[in-house]
């Protein structure tokens, strides 16, 4: 049994402006308090993880308010740029990123990186309960975290102003490459988006029909299907059910098992084309300590799944017999 070394770098982005409620921020800080760097690293010996720490970044206030209905518009512009270009090093270096959120806005940054890093060889897993994909037109929030998808997808590029400060954004990806798990909230305009576009969506109902284990496979092979493509997962931590995971801004009922989450995980570890990982939207001060710690600990078992801790146990490091006596 051979195994090929595994090098990540995690990276912390503790961004709350691309919506309303304090202590998403905080996410990151809760995830390594609860011992994430140290678990991917017992996952297996042949692991290699780097911890670059959070990011920070500067902020231009001459372009604020200069695009209507984008709460902070300014804060996602310059945490996104900062994060493009912090993924794609790290990518660079050899190593898978796993980025902790943060609230969702960060996707536009961490993709952007992920695909300047591959050269836009890129697909996009987005699991979520929600679409992510507003233009400032279609929202009713202006909440810049219910906004990502449409920032990324090069289909939508006509449906924005111009965006100043955003010029850094080049390699935008199609949606084409882009499919979704776990919806159950999705708005008017975004339902209406996501037709238009013929965007893969699985919704909850899919998985109740087909079964978490054939909708992974089916949304694996519509957008990467010479499987030759690094794969990008957005994972809001809000996918899964409000029991599973009750410590998140905008969570919705009837969601996905942790099991269904571990389960996408371990089927996209198999395909050993994980380019990078986000874990957004835990939010340590939503719930009890009990409800944060059920969160958390959550999380932390569908990013083991994703770099290759199994349920069925992992034999010893280049060991093939048990100690003798
Ligand atoms: N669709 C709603 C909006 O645009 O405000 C809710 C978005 C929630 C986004 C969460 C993080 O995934
Ligand atoms: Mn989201
Ligand atoms: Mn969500």
């Amino acid at each position: 049994r051979r195994c090929i070394s595994s090098k990540i770098g995690v990276l912390g982005v503790p961004f709350d402006k691309g919506q309303t409620k304090p202590g998403v921020a905080n996410g990151p800080k809760s995830l390594r308090d609860a011992g994430l760097v140290e678990k991917i690293r017992n996952i297996h010996d042949y692991i290699d993880v780097v911890d670059y720490g959070d990011i920070a970044y500067s902020v231009d206030s001459s372009i604020s308010k200069s695009v209507p209905n984008i709460r902070m518009y300014e804060h996602m512009v310059a945490c996104n740029k900062e994060v493009s270009k912090r993924v794609r090093n790290i990518i660079e270096s050899g190593r898978i990123c796993l980025t902790l959120g943060g609230d969702h806005t960060i996707a536009v940054g961490t993709v952007d990186g992920h695909i300047q890093a591959k050269s836009e060889n890129v697909c996009l897993l987005w699991v979520d309960a929600h679409a992510d994909i507003n233009t400032n037109k279609t929202s009713n929030s202006g909440n810049p975290h219910g906004m990502p998808m449409a920032l990324l997808a090069k289909e939508l590029s006509d449906y924005w102003p111009y965006l100043p400060g955003m010029d850094w954004q080049k390699p935008i990806i199609s949606v084409r490459d882009v499919a979704y798990v776990g919806l159950r909230s999705v708005d008017n305009y975004e339902r209406l988006i996501i037709d238009k576009l013929g965007i893969t969506a699985f919704g909850m109902e899919d998985i109740e029909k087909y079964g978490i284990h054939d909708v992974v496979n089916m949304a694996l092979d519509k957008i990467d299907p010479e499987q030759n493509k690094s794969i990008h997962v957005s994972f809001d931590i809000d996918s899964l059910d409000s029991l599973e995971a009750p410590s998140t801004g905008t969570s919705v009922r009837g969601g996905l098992t942790l099991r269904e989450g571990i389960h996408i995980m371990e089927n996209v570890y198999k395909t050993k084309r994980l380019g990078s990982m986000d874990l957004v939207e835990v939010n340590p001060a939503i719930g009890t300590t009990k409800d944060v710690q059920t969160t958390c600990d959550a999380a932390i078992h569908v990013i083991l799944a994703a770099f290759g801790q199994t349920r069925r146990g992992l034999r010893p490091f280049n060991v093939d017999d048990m100690p003798l006596q």
